[in-house]
């Protein structure tokens, strides 16, 4: 968990920047790849990434959201144009309206009792998660993948290196 606003701050920069990536990477027909038939898709996934970040309003950070039913884009544009405003209003709001102190006061999420650098935690490696899946489905989708860990099969390529198979 996080135990001051700044390391998450930094944290948060650096990991908005790699889901930028990968977001401006979709393309509009690569939204429709699914994980499997009848299971979700890219473009469902990336939106529930972005969705996510508004569940921190539910720890009192008040924020611009969206509409928790609002429909899956069908442009990636859209999709990552959302994400950089709802990330940027939601570190905004951390920096704001918590301070340490508030990191290590515990309050109940969905029946939970969660401290809130923890919920920040937690909102952080969901992302990830999600950002992992998308890789893969962006790779069945025959798009090319920014790096985001470490290098991908491309940028060896790129490199002169012979790639992992
Ligand atoms: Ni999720």
């Amino acid at each position: 968990m996080y135990t001051t606003i700044n390391d998450f701050a930094e944290e948060w920069d650096r990991e908005f920047q790699l889901t930028e990536e990968v977001l401006n990477a979709l393309t509009d027909a690569s939204l429709q790849q699914p994980v499997a038939n009848e299971r979700r898709t890219l473009g469902q996934i990336a939106w529930h990434l972005v969705m996510s970040v508004q569940y921190m309003t539910y720890c009192g950070l008040v924020f611009d959201g969206l509409a928790e039913d609002a429909p899956v884009p069908e442009s990636a544009a859209v999709i990552a144009q959302n994400y950089r405003k709802i990330g940027r209003s939601f570190l905004n709001a951390v920096k704001a309206q918590w301070s340490d102190e508030q990191l290590l006061i515990s309050q109940n999420v969905m029946g939970e009792e969660w401290k809130n650098g923890a919920t920040l935690r937690f909102i952080l490696m969901h992302q990830s998660h999600h950002r992992g899946q998308m890789t893969v489905l962006m790779r069945q989708a025959g798009l090319r993948i920014p790096e985001v860990y470490g290098p991908t099969y491309d940028t060896w390529v790129d490199k002169g290196v012979a790639p992992l198979a």
